[in-house]
């Protein structure tokens, strides 16, 4: 029922799909991803309540429902609100301004009318299921207001924030004409946290520089609130190691991953890359080293393949029509050039694939490319060490990505931008002994292992009822003043 939920997740998503059955009827599935996981048991022992669009456009959005064990609530979201909120400001607007520019940002204040009006429906929605003194945990950038939208019709409620993509350097968010209006936003919370230790700097010193708050040592400090705290600090995100590392144990998958290698022609190596088809992941960086190695002689066709998976994403988002060209015509002359009717330089996959998929290509892979220019965290390269229970495989990870915070000592360190030193990094990784690619592997693994993504979900939860007591007291206060007034 409305009012009842003790935890909240409000994200721009539902964790399920829209399912059209052979009988014409909607079922939902659950969607992949981490964040899903990693809730699911919190939700289903709080009785929780996820607040989200469900895709697709128009004024309606389905009643509220129960799938997995969780309480589904979608928004809607008109035609015009998925081009100027999703598509405008949420993928053209704050995408890049936090990715460090890669593309130039628009600014268009119709663009952040929508964010605004879009922002208040998801508050509005999250106010009404929330019980009183309730937790409500909202997620990343698309609804940054909604922190404080919710405080004013809420004050009772614990609120938590979390950034999955950067915060950028005040230098470059200070571009944003509406950036007052986000910091406000976000200091709603009562925690908000970031991938890397550097995002809550920055979050802290943008605080400082457009509003001119005290901020000191993750805290900010809000006057004009009664000196309330907001806390900033990172909670570095993380996947679900023993599912997946259970996965890729399975023999279905290994034996899919054998035949993966069959199929391309047994190559000595196989490198690999899986990505959302987008300017932040460094694809075109990555095609051109390997297109250099292949120039220079210091690789052989016959000697190692790339296969690239590029996730379809934003298909109508005018850079990402541009990328997917780009990466097309690039991957069109390395073929052209360098295959052999025996051997094909680049497989290009602009496909989505299944788990069961996805773990074989992991298994399957000796070089994992990750060459990201930009990236919150990059799950990725986290996935491809739970899949490695064999210890084999190396990891090439650029040092612009979340994940270097926590990997960097083990996997192979790469600047993107530095083509020479990316494909030095490329030929160390294939010429690397197994005993020092074991070596560093199992060191990978203990890492992921350890910070899995449910501990990540339980100690972001645990560090916001710490900072915010619950309001409505212990439990044992709670017994005590109704005995009182009883
Ligand atoms: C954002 C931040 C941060 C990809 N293709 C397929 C597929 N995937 C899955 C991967 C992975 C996920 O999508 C991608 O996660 P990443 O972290 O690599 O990147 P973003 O999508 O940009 O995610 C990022 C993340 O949020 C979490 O906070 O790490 O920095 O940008 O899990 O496996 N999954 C399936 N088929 C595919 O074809 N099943």
């Amino acid at each position: 029922m409305p009012g009842d939920y003790d935890l909240v997740v409000v994200a721009n998503r539902l964790p399920v799909d829209r399912v059209e059955e052979p009988d014409g009827s909607t079922s939902w599935r659950r969607s992949p991803g981490g964040l899903v996981t990693a809730l699911e048991p919190v939700m289903k022992r709080e009785d929780g309540a996820w607040v989200g669009w469900a895709g697709g456009a128009g004024d309606e959005a389905p009643e509220p429902f129960d799938a997995e064990g969780v309480r589904c609530v979608p928004i809607p979201l008109s035609e015009e609100e998925v081009e100027e909120y999703y598509e405008g400001f949420s993928n053209g607007t704050l995408w890049p301004l936090y990715h460090d520019v890669i593309v130039a940002p628009g600014y268009h204040r119709s663009w952040w009318e929508a964010y605004v009006r879009v922002n208040e429906r998801f508050a509005e929605a999250a106010a009404v299921q929330a019980a009183q003194g309730a937790t409500v945990w909202v997620q990343d950038y698309q609804l940054q207001l909604v922190p404080r939208m919710l405080r004013q019709r809420r004050p009772d409620l614990q609120i938590g924030f979390f950034n999955h993509i950067p915060f950028p350097p005040f230098e470059i968010f200070a571009q944003l004409p509406w950036r007052k209006a986000i910091i406000d936003g976000l200091l709603g919370a009562d925690l908000v946290g970031f991938q890397r230790a550097a995002d809550a700097n920055n979050f802290a010193r943008a605080c400082r520089r457009a509003s001119n708050l005290p901020a000191r040592a993750g805290r900010i400090r809000l006057d004009a609130e009664g000196g309330r705290e907001v806390r900033a600090a990172s909670f570095p995100i993380s996947i679900d190691f023993r599912a997946l590392d259970e996965l890729a144990q399975r023999e279905d998958v290994k034996a899919r991953a054998a035949e993966i290698r069959r199929d391309l022609g047994d190559p000595e190596h196989l490198l690999l890359g899986i990505d959302r088809l987008d300017y932040t992941k460094g694809i075109l960086h990555r095609l051109k080293a390997f297109e250099e190695l292949l120039d220079d002689g210091r690789v052989d066709v016959a000697e190692a393949s790339l296969v690239q998976v590029a996730t379809p994403s934003r298909e109508r988002v005018e850079q990402y029509v541009q990328l997917r060209q780009d990466v097309e015509v690039t991957v069109g002359r390395i073929n052209g050039t360098h295959s052999t009717i025996a051997h094909t330089a680049v497989h290009y996959l602009h496909h989505s694939y299944g788990r069961e998929e996805m773990a074989a290509l992991y298994l399957a892979a000796d070089v994992m490319l990750v060459t990201a220019l930009r990236d919150g965290m990059n799950l990725v390269a986290k996935e491809y060490v739970a899949s490695r229970h064999d210890e084999r495989g190396v990891l090439v990870l650029s040092e612009f990505t979340g994940a270097a915070d926590e990997l960097g000592g083990q996997a192979l360190m790469v600047n993107p931008h530095d083509i020479d030193g990316l494909k030095d990094a490329v030929l160390r990784a294939l010429r690397m002994p197994p005993r020092e690619a074991g070596r560093r592997m199992r060191a990978l693994r203990r890492r992921v292992g350890d910070h899995d993504v449910q501990r990540w979900a339980a100690s972001f939860l645990e560090a916001l009822a710490q900072h915010a007591p619950d309001p409505r007291g212990t439990a044992a206060e709670v017994a005590a003043s109704a005995e009182a007034s009883a």
